[in-house]
């Protein structure tokens, strides 16, 4: 009770490993006495935005929805821990914009397409590789990586190395 909320909003291509990331962090804060509360974009878009697609203004209402409901958890006095790939600045700009200085903090999962390709945890960029899956983010869609966020997380170097347990360090 008193805590500060805020919204912790990672970023980054589909593998990139947001959801561990997210996670990670969730378990960490918990361990250290802290609400916080995951909200997942892929997890989200079985539920709250089930009438979504991946078109531009599809992702655009996808993340002013997620935007939104981090916005209340983080007036409940909650850590927000909002992971999609949110692959426009535009749109994380907004939310940022809606709220007071110090409570959007952007992550940005640098990793290389070449490596969460190579994961492919889903099979996802195969099928996109091959044209079954149309607009997929970073094969024939765009991802915007962030210009000015608080972090970037661009430590790791192999594909097999990341989705380890996250740095007690965080
Ligand atoms: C990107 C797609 C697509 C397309 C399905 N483009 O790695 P995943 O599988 O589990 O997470 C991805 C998820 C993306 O949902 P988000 O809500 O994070 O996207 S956004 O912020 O852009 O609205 C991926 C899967 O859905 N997926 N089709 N075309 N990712």
């Amino acid at each position: 009770l008193g805590q500060k909320g805020c919204i912790v909003w990672i970023t980054g291509l589909s593998g990139s490993g947001k959801s561990t990331l997210a996670c990670a962090l969730s378990r960490e804060l918990y361990c250290r006495g802290r609400l916080s509360y995951v909200l997942d974009g892929d997890n989200l878009r079985h539920g709250l935005n089930s009438d979504l697609g991946f078109k531009q203004e599809d992702r655009a209402e996808n993340i002013r929805r997620i935007g939104e409901v981090a916005k209340l958890f983080a007036d409940a006095g909650v850590i927000c821990i909002a992971s999609l790939i949110s692959p426009y600045r535009r749109d994380r700009d907004a939310c940022r914009a809606s709220l007071s200085e110090g409570t959007f903090i952007e992550v940005f999962m640098d990793m290389p397409l070449e490596l969460c390709e190579a994961r492919d945890v889903k099979g996802l960029y195969k099928l996109a590789r091959v044209g079954n899956i149309k607009g997929f983010t970073g094969i024939d869609d765009p991802y915007e990586a962030p210009l000015n966020c608080e972090f970037i997380v661009s430590d790791c170097n192999t594909a097999e190395g990341w989705g380890m347990p996250f740095p007690s360090a965080m």
